[in-house]
Formats: C-alpha cells, sequence, structure tokens
C-alpha cells in the first residue's frame, strides 16, 4: 500500500435532466469552434491567457509528469522573428517537402507559406513537450506518454481559449525546433504545437467543411434491450 496521502474526491453530482442539459450544451459551444486564419490585431489582456493556461495546465499526465510548458508571445519584435523562420520552413514545405498528396488533403483549407497571422494575432502560445524534468538538484527524470499528455494539455487550452471568447488556430510549421532558440527553452525540450490567438478579423472567413457523423466516428456495443 502506498504512504501517499489521498483525500477525498470532490465530485459534484448533477441530475440525470442536469447531465443531458449539460452534455448538449458543451456539445453545441464545442461545435461553433472553427480554426481561424484571418486574426485582428486587437489587444487580449494577459490575464485571459494566464486563466487558460491554467486550465490547460490541470491536464491530466502521465504519472501526473505535466510534461508541457508553454510560451506566450506578445512581444511584436519576437512574433516577427517567429513568423518570419516560420515562413522559411513553411516554403521549404510548400514548394518541396510536402507530398502531392498532403497539398491535395490540404486543398480545401487554403493555406499556403504566408503566415500574417503570426504577427497579427495578440499572443502565440508556443506549446514545448518535456521528454525530461529536472529536480532542483538536476537530477533527471523521465517523463510518461507525453504526447497523449500534451494534446490533452492542448485540447483543454484550445477548449478554454474558446468559452473565453477567443479565436484559435492549431499551426505547425515544420520543422520547429527555431521556437527553441528564438524562445531560449532547452534541448530536453521538443516544440510540439504554435497556438494562435486572438479576435478573428471582421472579414474572417473559413473553409466549409463538415465533421463526420456519430454512426462514423463511434462504434457500441451495448447489452441488448
Ligand atoms: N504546417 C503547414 C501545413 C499544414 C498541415 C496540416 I496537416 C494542416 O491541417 C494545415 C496546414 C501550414 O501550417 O500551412
Amino acid at each position: 500500500m502506498t504512504d501517499w496521502p489521498f483525500e477525498p474526491l470532490a465530485f459534484q453530482e448533477k441530475s440525470p435532466d442536469e447531465m443531458k442539459a449539460a452534455a448538449a450544451r458543451f456539445y453545441e459551444e464545442m461545435r461553433r469552434r472553427r480554426t481561424v486564419r484571418d486574426f485582428s490585431d486587437r489587444p487580449v489582456s494577459r490575464e485571459i491567457i494566464e486563466q487558460a493556461l491554467m486550465a490547460a495546465g490541470s491536464a491530466p499526465s502521465g504519472a501526473n509528469m505535466q510534461p508541457w510548458h508553454f510560451v506566450a508571445v506578445g512581444d511584436a519584435d519576437l512574433k516577427r522573428k517567429i513568423r518570419q523562420a516560420a515562413e522559411h520552413e513553411e516554403r521549404e514545405f510548400y514548394e518541396h517537402r510536402a507530398s502531392k498528396e498532403w497539398l491535395e488533403a490540404l486543398e480545401p483549407l487554403g493555406t499556403d507559406e504566408n503566415k500574417p497571422f503570426l504577427e497579427a494575432a495578440p499572443w502565440l502560445i508556443a506549446v514545448f513537450l518535456k521528454k525530461f524534468t529536472f529536480n532542483d538538484e538536476g537530477k533527471r527524470f523521465k517523463n510518461y506518454y507525453t504526447a497523449e499528455s500534451v494534446g490533452i494539455a492542448c485540447g483543454f487550452l484550445l477548449t478554454a481559449l474558446h468559452t473565453a471568447g477567443l479565436a484559435s488556430l492549431t499551426h505547425t510549421p515544420s520543422p520547429m525546433k527555431f521556437l527553441n532558440k528564438l524562445l531560449d527553452r532547452p534541448k530536453s525540450e521538443r516544440p510540439y504545437m504554435l497556438i494562435v490567438t486572438g479576435f478573428p478579423a471582421a472579414e474572417a472567413k473559413v473553409p466549409v467543411i463538415g465533421k463526420q457523423s456519430l454512426e462514423h466516428i463511434a462504434t457500441f456495443f451495448t447489452e441488448p434491450e
């Protein structure tokens, strides 16, 4: 048996009606979230970003190692440097690295190597995956299920930003190593995703794309009625 202290779970039970209503309300809220690529330069207070990052940091993780680090960039000069580096990699991607099949898959999204949103949006949040954690004495601890954990934290973050009334974009310039250098993060951290957030531009448009039906994405095995 573990000696680690345990405490009672602060579980908030809902009535069956409340459960149904809450589940439906959440779905309605989340299905309205769209990835936005046209951002306004309208400022967003640091406090909102901090709250969203705290929600992200509350995510479950392998052995509770919390293998993430978030760098929030609101500085215009740094955003410009990130844009320049990302566009450099993206130009390579669109002109050489991407397969024909990949470019065809991207066609409906209308993306290309130009990333003006990296300067226009008030905040860029670079998410780093920590393969190791170092304690105060510099001892190295391995983290577990890091990709799963950081993916979940990013899901929490996107949900928190949307709930706060912000638009967001998951941007994955590839490779992203330049983020370590520009943001002064150690080699033990792998850049995982660049999340762009702010208000959408007044004229922002999004592609007409659909989501698959429940029947398509899920299978149930239940007791016979
Ligand atoms: N990283 C490139 C290409 C790209 C790839 C996927 I998969 C997308 O869903 C969208 C874009 C870019 O950001 O343009």
